[in-house]
This record gives structure tokens, C-alpha cells and sequence, in this order.
């Protein structure tokens, strides 16, 4: 990574924004009030009512955004005593997204109504053939779409002005919902898919997101109160321990159904403890086995062309993201990661920023069963023989990498205080478009250097910031430049943790 050393004059908050190119009054929504005079919104609103005694089959998606989405649509449903019932498509046996078995079991069972919600714009077949089936179709998704689905009604953040361009599912459902009656459960769900499908965080959005966590913290919502288990309500302790175990039961759905989810945030008393036993469980299971996928993927990967590539029947398919993901944050390279079943093989692709890897396998997506992502994710599904065609494709078609400048907030070691951690806390919600500041600081000099768990090396700044960093090969590294984020430290009050990112 390049650094560029950002030392313009100016307060915190005015550095911070022009780094990313944002207005300052833009992180200001205290006047905010969600449109639900909106005309796209008025017009799905009256489709739906029109069928409020028919029956409606809720098809969501199995990671957090999708299952707050159906959480949402049920909490509404039942208020406005409009029967319904719901299926979260499982990871493993259904794959992403409405497929013509989940058509037919809605048809099978006399519902009327199809609603698929962080999920239908790429269904266009499975759509038509539930209109053949009889079934009143609708659609409320964010994803790409390149052809409007022919569907009964359709919402979109693309239908929508600036403020609203970029909702997620859940932020969309709790739009509609809320536009027909005020409920605070629908906000903090809607906040927290906001959160967790890393949407822009300015506009409806910062507003969901602000929403969330003031409810949050003055009311006791029990499915997220019994997840956060002691850590105070924070935007970092809901991204680190709350969506991660929602996520996580999709990943391992063998072993727990995905579906379980959508009941435990639905009951919002004492009574949802009796399901959270599984979900912490699964969570540690998924810990554990993406710590032994990671290293044994560190181990066995090819160097292909400046491509990471690997399989493995050892492999978990749901695991196959996380692991990607974390090896390309550890080596900054791009890394395909295959779990290999029956000959078949699915996996992730990761690659680092300046690095378009969807478009780079596009050219031999031929071989693909399934292919989906983005410049930086890719899901791919292809038969195992052939995984040569692959090596040899990026073997002869170099996969271009533009390096990018990460520009970094310089300040000295006078200004670390807890002063400075409040600025920074006023900035928050970071997210897509707002990145949190890396922090730089130059010439450093420590009085102490000591070791955390015989690996991690830590620095005593001053009295009040020790700096750790949780690379072991930093310990014995040559540096004068730190640059990393500052923290509270959970163990000590008042004393400050900067986090080490990077040493030069
Ligand atoms: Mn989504």
C-alpha cells in the first residue's frame, strides 16, 4: 500500500471529509425525516394493500440484510393482520436467490402472493413462472439490474432521488413499513442491514443508522441486547458482534437452519434466549473452522501468475468468503478460494482496491456453472476438471493491478488524548463513502516495547496510548512511521489503544 501524508491545517472533522471528498453538513441529518410521501413508495404501498386478505410467501436471502428485510415484512404483516409466512432459501441447497422448487412450494400451499425481498431483480424466470403459477408477484431488491422485472409491483433504491439511491433491502422494507405505521423494531433492523450490507452512510441511511443505535441504546430489544452479550451498543460492537453470528447460521446451515434467524429477531422478549444458545454456538464453530480453513489455505495455496488459488475438500463453501477475504487483507493479493464437493467446486474470489476481478474472469466465465460479485467479490461455481482451464486462462491473461494511495490523517503524539477519540467518534457512522481515517504518525519514539502472547508487540507511547498491533511480524520491525486507528482500550478506562495497521 502507498501512503499519501495528509497534514492540511484544519479540525479534525474538516480533514476527515475533505479526505473523502464529503461536505461536512452532510453527516448532520438531525433534521432528517424519511419521504413516505414518496409516489414510488404510495404506489408499492397501495399494490400491496390492494391484496391485504390474500396470503403472502415472504422469499428472503441468508445473510443479514435479507433476513432483517423478511423480519421486517413479517412484523408488518402480522400488524396489519395480513397472513403470511416466509422462507430464507438455504445457502447450501438452494444457492442465492428465488429458485422455481420455492415457487412451486408457495403455489403448492395456496398462497397468492410471491414478495421477494434483497432478492428477485435477476429472478426474471422464476418471476414469469410464478405469474404462469397464478401467484401476484413482488419484488423489493437493491442488486443490479440490467431489465426491470415484469413483476406486480417493484421497489428499488434506484427509483429513488439522492437521499434514498442507496438503500440496502432492509432499509427499503423498513421505508415501506414505517410509511404505514411507526415501529421502532423496524428501525433497528432496518439500521442494522444498513450497517451490515456496507450501503452509503449519508442520507435515509445515516438517518436508519443514528435511528438504531439512540433505540438501542434506550430500549432493551432482546434479540440484539442478548448478541451485543456485554458490549455496550456501539456501530463497531454491532459490525463485530452482532452481524457476524447473524451471518454465521447460514454459512454452517447443515447444522442449524437458516430460517431459525428470522424467528429469533421476530420475538422480542425474555422468551428468544431459548434460541440463542445455537446461534452463539454455530458463531464459535464458524470461528474455529475459518481459523483452520485460513491456515491450511496459507498453506497449500498456488502462486498462479500473481494469483492465489486454491481448493480443497476440507473446505466449507459458506467459509470460503471469510477466508478469501482474510488472506487477501493479509497478503494484498487476489485469491480465489474453491471448496471441492463431489467434483464440483464453489468459492469466493477477493482481490484488493485497483483490482477489477469480476471483470478479469468474465473472460473465461464459459466455465462457470454459477458466476456473481464485483470488481472486489466474486461467488463462482464451476466442475472440477476444470480447474486447469482456470490456471492456465490466468496463467496467459495477467490480471491488471492498479496500486492505490490510501491518504492518511498525520498528527503527533501530543494529540493523542481522549479528546481526539471523541472528534473521531462524532464522525461516526464510517462506512461505503466515509471511510474511517487512517491515522499517521511520524518519527515515533516509544519509552517501553513489550510482548502480548509471546507475539504481538506493543508500544508505550504516552501515559495515556499504548499502541499494539496484532501482526506478529511487526515485533522485531525497523520503523519511525505508525500508522493505525485509535481505540478506547477495553481493559484500562481512560486509556487509549492505537491499533497498528501498518510500520514504515
Ligand atoms: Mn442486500
Amino acid at each position: 500500500m502507498k501512503y499519501l501524508f495528509n497534514k492540511d491545517p484544519g479540525t479534525i472533522k474538516e480533514r476527515v471529509c475533505r479526505i473523502n471528498g464529503v461536505r461536512p453538513e452532510q453527516l448532520d441529518v438531525s433534521g432528517f425525516r424519511p419521504d413516505y410521501d414518496n409516489e414510488i413508495l404510495k404506489e408499492f404501498k397501495e399494490k400491496l394493500l390492494a391484496e391485504k386478505d390474500k396470503r403472502f410467501f415472504i422469499v428472503g436471502d441468508y445473510d443479514c440484510d435479507g433476513i432483517c428485510a423478511t423480519t421486517i415484512m413479517m412484523r408488518l404483516f402480522a400488524d396489519l393482520k395480513i397472513r403470511a409466512n416466509y422462507y430464507i432459501p438455504s445457502r447450501s441447497k438452494d444457492g442465492y436467490g428465488l429458485n422455481s422448487r420455492i415457487v412451486d412450494t408457495a403455489a403448492e400451499n395456496d398462497f397468492d402472493c410471491l414478495l421477494c425481498v434483497d432478492n428477485g431483480v435477476a429472478a426474471t424466470e422464476q418471476l414469469e413462472y410464478a405469474a404462469e403459477l397464478g401467484l401476484k408477484t413482488f419484488v423489493i431488491d437493491h442488486h443490479e439490474y440490467s431489465r426491470k422485472p415484469e413483476v406486480d409491483a417493484f421497489l428499488h433504491p434506484d427509483l429513488f432521488e439522492e437521499d434514498y439511491a442507496d438503500m440496502c433491502a432492509g432499509g427499503l422494507c423498513a421505508l415501506l413499513s414505517n410509511s404505514i405505521r411507526e415501529d421502532e423494531l423496524t428501525e433497528v433492523y432496518g439500521g442494522l442491514a444498513t450497517l451490515a450490507d456496507m450501503v452509503s452512510v449519508f442520507g435515509y441511511n445515516r438517518y436508519m443508522l443514528g435511528k438504531m443505535l439512540e433505540i438501542l441504546n434506550r430500549e432493551k430489544i432482546y434479540p440484539i441486547h442478548y448478541l451485543l452479550s456485554r458490549s455496550d451498543v456501539t456501530y463497531d460492537s454491532l459490525a463485530f458482534n452482532v452481524i457476524p453470528k447473524i451471518n454465521a447460521v447460514s454459512r454452517l446451515d447443515e447444522q442449524l437452519n437458516v430460517n431459525y434467524v428470522v424467528r429469533y429477531l421476530l420475538d422480542n422478549s425474555s422468551g428468544c434466549m431459548a434460541y440463542l444458545n445455537k446461534i452463539e454456538m454455530i458463531n464459535t464453530e464458524r470461528k474455529d473452522l475459518s481459523k483452520q480453513m485460513a491456515a491450511l489455505a496459507s498453506r497449500i495455496r498456488e502462486d498462479v501468475n500473481g494469483v492465489f488459488i486454491v481448493r480443497s475438500q476440507a473446505f466449507k463453501e459458506g467459509l470460503c468468503g471469510l477466508i478469501a477475504n482474510r488472506l487477501m487483507n493479509e497478503c494484498g493479493r487476489p485469491i480465489l478460494v474453491f471448496a471441492e464437493n463431489d467434483g464440483e467446486l464453489k468459492g469466493s474470489g477477493r482481490a484488493p482496491q485497483g483490482c477489477d476481478l469480476y471483470a478479469y474472469l468474465k473472460g473465461i466465465s464459459k466455465i462457470f456453472t454459477a458466476y456473481g460479485g464485483h470488481q472486489q467479490a466474486v461467488g463462482l461455481s464451476m466442475k472440477g476438471d476444470d480447474y486447469e482451464k482456470l490456471k492456465e486462462y490466468i496463467i496467459n491473461n495477467d490480471l491488471k493491478f492498479e496500486e492505490q494511495y490510501c491518504e492518511v490523517l498525520c498528527i503527533t503524539k501530543d494529540d493523542l488524548d481522549v479528546e481526539l477519540l471523541k472528534e473521531l467518534d462524532e464522525l461516526k457512522p464510517f462506512g461505503s463513502g466515509f471511510a474511517e481515517p487512517l491515522l499517521c504518525l511520524e518519527n515515533v519514539e516509544y519509552s517501553r516495547k513489550y510482548l502480548i502472547s509471546k507475539s504481538y508487540p506493543k508500544f508505550v507511547l504516552n501515559e495515556n496510548t499504548e499502541a499494539i498491533s496484532f501482526n506478529p511480524g511487526f515485533a522485531d520491525k525497523d520503523f519511525s512511521t505508525m500508522i493505525g486507528h485509535l481505540k478506547k482500550d477495553d481493559y484500562h478506562r481512560g486509556k487509549l489503544s492505537f491499533v497498528i495497521e501498518d510500520l514504515l
